[in-house]
């Protein structure tokens, strides 16, 4: 079997969309360089696993007024993604299945996530859904992808890394590099829309 066909969206598979909100993109508090170009990406991963009838979920960051990851708390971060906010809102032209299970993450003042896994019970519901395999894309690369594919992995899902749907904050030049490195090294398996969507 060649890799192509066993990367194909099957039974057991799920689509996990990260943190594609608008406070991400650019013109947004915490604008990801180059975010919005995840977008039709995304829309055609989406529409490959919605006409599969293949589950979509899509994480979101939903952070109180006075999160502590903002920087008047002392955080590292602009103030991003206050829930309810037009910032927090996924990206005009994500076109999400009906269907996509929304899961909101770093809901409370005292904790960051970057993980969708992290206090939302994700996995519990992926493995109600027969979910084994989950392939992930979205913002950023460095943060919340690397987590969420790290805690995929952790909790015994396979993972594949839709390499042409993620971009990185690169704080630290380089950081999108590692983290692919690292995903990699870790046993997430590439994949692009080509390989696919032939
Ligand atoms: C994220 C920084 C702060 C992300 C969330 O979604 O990658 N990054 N909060
Ligand atoms: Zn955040």
């Amino acid at each position: 079997m060649n890799q192509t066909s066993s990367i194909e969206p099957r039974p057991g598979d799920a689509l996990i969309v990260v943190d594609v909100q608008k406070d991400f993109l650019p013109g947004g508090s915490l604008a990801v360089p180059h975010g919005d170009e995840v977008v039709p990406v995304l829309n055609r991963y989406m529409e490959i696993f919605r006409s599969r009838g293949l589950p979509v979920f899509a994480t979101r960051d939903w952070h109180p007024p006075e999160h502590c990851s903002f920087t008047e708390q002392g955080g590292p971060w602009p103030p991003h993604c206050v829930a309810g906010s037009e910032g927090a809102a996924f990206a005009d032209g994500l076109r999400l299945p009906a269907e996509t299970v929304v899961v909101s993450k770093a809901t409370t003042p005292d904790k960051d996530a970057y993980s969708g896994f992290q206090d939302t019970g994700l996995a519990q519901r992926l493995r109600e859904a027969g979910v084994r395999r989950v392939f992930v894309g979205g913002l950023a690369t460095d943060y919340c992808v690397l987590n969420t594919v790290r805690d995929a992995l952790a909790e015994g899902f396979e993972v594949v890394l839709l390499e042409d749907a993620i971009r990185a904050v690169d704080v630290q030049p380089g950081d999108g590099e590692r983290a692919v490195k690292e995903m990699l090294d870790a046993g997430a398996v590439p994949a692009r829309i080509d390989a696919i969507a032939a």
